[in-house]
């Protein structure tokens, strides 16, 4: 009972506190949730030791206040970027947080209606709007060549809420950053800012009409057929998804291609890791099933990273939570066997191999979604994958599929 809550609980929260006193609870919590919700979502760690449940308390907090707003761009950058953008050379728009958003999009898509402007997103944004009706916004590569080649033409980039694009990896021989030579980094917003307003407020600065933005017009990808592999994978979900899903994806390798394919889909929401520590696939997507219950949430999921948190499906079975989970059973961890080869090993031995395998034995994700009573069913081939989907999207509850690639 002596242990230090705080130290464990830190590297993991941007907000710790420990209740001093019971006279403080309502307080300490009322300032914990004004923390989490604040204009950057964060995490926020309330300690709470165990005399307080028994001490006298304090009267119930009336009222929760409102989340704080988020503060104004300063004007001197919105001019600034104005200027820049106005010497027309080559200006990437690097925006993540709001930008992401319906509006955000339309902010950036107003903007890249400029020759010289175009915009990304970070690999790891935490959440986009996208899908028929909107503007589409792309990720940088996750590939350090292909983000090298994406980057290499701009001599501007306006950081709107994130820092300068970085390579996930560092790799021998290769820059860690992955702007070109000689561009010049501007900072336009910080992350508690109004990001979305200040792009607007931007595009009016350069006369861009409102509506010069291009939607996305509504296009699924054909219903696929034959073996199962990425571009399959993600087309049986391109071709299934229904309206108004959260597209939750841990999908790593084997997903690379749900994104680009779902671009066209109905209007749908996409979130998914922000960071590098896999594993929170699952509970992302039972999060989501539980702020949104009447959305079908679809949880693309890697087999390795999986297993990292796979308790998650007792939750979902036992909240009857609405997610979809497809999970990609390669049998192995493929993008590492990648990273050998960026790293100078092309030819790993099979000591290295093995530890990058999930086989001997293979995981049975049947079984093992059948012992968190989540109902479940195998797909090998495209056309089973899609109508698996459609059948889950019909039935209300969990449901996995093990999606067998090769
Ligand atoms: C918490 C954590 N542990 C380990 C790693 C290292 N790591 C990165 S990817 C990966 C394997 C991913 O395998 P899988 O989820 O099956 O996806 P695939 O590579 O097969 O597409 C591992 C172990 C990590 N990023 N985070
Ligand atoms: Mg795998």
């Amino acid at each position: 009972l002596t242990s230090d809550v705080v130290a464990v609980a830190t590297p993991f929260s941007d907000w710790v506190r420990k209740v001093e006193n019971p006279a403080d609870l309502t307080t300490d919590v009322c300032d914990a949730i004004a923390a989490a919700n604040g204009p950057v979502g964060q995490i926020a760690t309330l300690i709470l030791p165990a005399d307080l449940a028994w001490e006298e308390g304090t009267a119930p907090a009336s009222k929760i206040a409102p989340p704080a707003a988020a503060l104004q761009v300063p004007s001197e950058n919105i001019k600034h970027a104005a200027a820049v953008i106005k010497r027309g050379e080559a200006v990437l728009i690097f925006a993540t947080g709001a930008a992401l958003s319906e509006e955000g999009g339309r902010a950036l898509g107003r903007l890249s209606s400029l020759k010289n402007v175009e915009y990304l997103a970070p690999v790891n944004g935490a959440k986009f709007e996208r899908g028929a009706g909107r503007v589409d916004i792309a990720r940088i590569p996750y590939d350090a060549n292909m983000a090298l080649d994406r980057l290499a033409h701009f001599k501007h980039i306006l950081l709107v809420g994130t820092d300068e694009p970085a390579s996930f990896f560092a790799y021998p021989d290769k820059p860690g950053r992955m702007a070109p030579e000689g561009c010049a980094i501007h900072r336009f917003s910080d992350p508690d800012q109004d990001a979305v307003a200040a792009l607007h407020e931007l595009a009016n600065h350069l006369s861009i009409a409102e509506t010069a933005f291009h939607i996305t017009r509504h296009d699924p990808a054909t219903r696929p057929t034959g073996a199962l592999n990425p571009d399959s994978i993600a087309a049986a979900i391109s071709a299934t998804l229904p309206e108004n899903a959260i597209i939750c994806d841990e999908g790593l390798t084997a997903g690379r291609a749900v994104m680009p394919l779902t671009a066209n889909c109905p209007a749908h929401t996409w979130i998914q890791i922000t960071g590098g520590a896999i594993g929170n696939g699952l509970p992302l997507a039972f999060g989501a099933a539980m702020g949104a219950p009447e959305r079908r949430v679809v949880s693309v999921q890697a087999d390795g990273s999986g297993l990292f948190t796979l308790q998650a499906l007792w939750s979902q079975a036992h909240e009857q939570a609405n997610v979809t989970t497809i999970i990609l059973a390669n049998r192995g961890y493929q993008i590492l066997k990648g990273e050998m080869t960026n790293i100078g090993v092309p030819d790993p031995g099979p000591l290295a191999l093995d530890m990058m395998t999930l086989e001997n034995p293979a995981i049975d994700w049947i079984a093992l979604s059948k012992g968190f009573g989540v109902p479940c069913a195998v797909a090998e081939d495209a056309e089973t994958l899609a109508r698996l989907l459609e059948q889950s999207y019909a039935t209300s509850g969990p449901f996995l599929i093990e999606a067998r690639i090769g």
